[in-house]
């Protein structure tokens, strides 16, 4: 059993994983036996990110790239590929968000949303993909949201391009499961990280935010997600344990998507 979600000899790309979500992915995946590839937009991240690793014991490597930019991408993946070897997982979960209402946000903060968070994944995604084939297979895991399914006051870029990458995730399943690649989603519910800390700081008056009441109200579990709840779903999708699992959507949200929410 125990072999089933081993990730021995195995290497992974985790994108934007200095810190957050993607550090205790890439941490779980570690702990599995794969060998761990990071990026991040700045050699300070990167540093940062590096240093994180080996206090965690973890032998990572760390490079500089933007997501976006697919001469970038490119190079990263020849490099990695040179200096560590094929890329056998691959999870896109760098991302942005801009809260803005939908009426003051300009087109072009719109679409700087759409391209970290939908075009990035299919511009990793297809560089990675030609070696999978060659290597006889391989795991693609996009990061999702609750705003794959669910929109909220102003997130609209983040929500279509969330809901986007869900439908890339089952498209790439469609077009390359018969190579052998399994592509997935994990849609996180509300997870305590840099990217929400504006949605949980305390009001002036030391009070809770009120976001922070109403996400605990709303989900069954009762608290805000930890970056590590999503450390087991990752390295089962990862893994051979989940070989005949494609194009499948896991929320990882304490049951958000379950529940009609708190009576007042
Ligand atoms: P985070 O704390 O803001 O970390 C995001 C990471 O992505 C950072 O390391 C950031 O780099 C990197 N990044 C951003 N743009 C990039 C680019 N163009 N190229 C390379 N790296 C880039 O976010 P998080 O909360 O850990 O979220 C990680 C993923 O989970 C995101 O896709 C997010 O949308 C998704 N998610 C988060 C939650 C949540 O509640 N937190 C829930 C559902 C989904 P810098 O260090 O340079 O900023
Ligand atoms: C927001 C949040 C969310 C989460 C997450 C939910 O402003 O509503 O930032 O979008 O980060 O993606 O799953």
């Amino acid at each position: 059993m125990t072999n089933l979600f081993s990730l021995e000899g195995k290497t992974a790309l985790v994108t934007g994983a200095s810190y957050g979500i993607g550090f205790a992915l890439a941490s779980a995946f570690a702990n599995a036996g794969a060998k761990i590839v990071f990026n991040d937009l700045k050699q300070e991240f990167v540093d940062k990110g590096l240093a994180a690793y080996k206090a965690a014991g973890i032998p990572a490597k760390g490079y500089v790239c933007d997501v976006t930019n697919e001469e970038e991408v490119n190079a990263l993946v020849k490099k990695i590929e040179a200096e560590v070897g094929v890329i056998d997982i691959l999870v896109n979960n760098a991302g942005i968000i801009k809260r803005i209402p939908m009426v003051e946000m300009s087109a072009a903060e719109f679409r700087q949303v759409i391209d970290v968070d939908l075009n990035a994944p299919f511009i990793v995604a297809k560089a990675v993909i030609p070696s999978m084939i060659k290597k006889g297979g391989g795991k693609i895991i996009n990061i999702c949201s609750m705003m794959s399914e669910l929109g909220r006051e102003t997130v609209s870029a983040y929500a279509a391009a969330k809901g986007g990458l869900k439908m890339l995730t089952r498209n790439i399943a469609s077009e390359y499961g018969a190579c052998n690649i399994q592509c997935n989603g994990i849609g996180p519910g509300y997870i305590a990280t840099p990217q929400t800390a504006p949605l949980r700081a305390p009001q002036a008056d030391g009070s809770k935010h009120p976001f922070d009441s109403f996400i605990i109200a709303k989900t069954p579990a009762a608290r805000w997600g930890t970056p590590e709840d999503l450390a087991g779903p990752a390295v089962f999708l990862a893994s051979a344990a989940s070989d005949f699992v494609n194009g499948h959507i896991l929320y990882v949200d304490g049951g958000i998507l379950a529940y009609i929410g708190k009576q007042p």
